[in-house]
């Protein structure tokens, strides 16, 4: 008889190990936001990293595409218990971006803001080492205005809330400053691995 077991998965990519606790898996791709989508053109689109209030660098549409493009496929997870797993996305590492601006860690601690207004917070070490990127592409696609678009950062391995959509920019903070959701009940850091949804969790 025929498994699942036999469908050629490897084990250890059994996909209980694979959704954290709380969560379920989804196979469509759910569209979550405050508001409504921002319409914002490529050509007008603009990205600035800032240390405190000064800015630092700034890319338009064309400079930003010419960094190095990393493709990147991994599970994300979202607050309201939805999770999707490999999810294939292409764009630039933050890693590169910091590279292009000659920055290594200013300070310890970034938030993200966003054509919408919203903004979100957390630790450099979970932007850097390869772990998140602005992304550019969905599904070897160019992203969709619904999932961010023109273009996002993925953080993963973070609750979905930190992964901005229309993002514009990146500021380094010097203390860990709450972002739109974390000023509004959502955990500091979140981790679904460890549930971290709200406050106190
Ligand atoms: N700019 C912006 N980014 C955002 C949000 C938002 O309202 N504005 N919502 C966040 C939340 S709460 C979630 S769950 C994900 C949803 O992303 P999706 O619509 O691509 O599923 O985007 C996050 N990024
Ligand atoms: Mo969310």
């Amino acid at each position: 008889m025929v498994t699942r077991g036999f469908t050629g998965k490897q084990p250890g990519q059994d996909r209980s190990d694979r959704v954290p606790p709380g969560q379920h898996l989804v196979d469509d791709f759910p569209v979550l936001a405050t508001g409504p989508a921002p319409r914002v053109e490529p050509e007008e689109w603009k990205f600035i990293l800032k240390i405190g209030p000064r800015p630092v660098k700034k890319w338009g549409w064309s400079d930003f595409n010419a960094l190095p493009q990393t493709r990147m496929t991994r599970d994300i997870h979202c607050v309201t218990s939805w999770s999707k797993l490999n999810t294939a996305w292409e764009g630039v590492l933050v890693d590169d971006i910091l590279a292009d601006a000659g920055l290594g860690a200013p300070t310890e601690f970034v938030l993200a803001h966003c054509y919408d207004g919203y903004s979100t917070n957390m630790p450099l070490a979970d932007l850097a080492g390869g772990r998140a990127m602005v992304a550019l592409k969905y599904d070897g696609r160019s992203l969709p205005r619904e999932h961010g678009g023109p273009a996002r950062l993925l953080v993963p391995h973070l609750y979905f809330w930190k992964s901005a959509k229309w993002v514009n920019g990146l500021q380094f903070t010097a203390r860990d400053e709450r972002g739109f959701w974390e000023l509004r009940g959502y955990h500091i850091y979140g981790d679904p691995w460890r549930e971290q949804r709200y406050t106190n969790d």
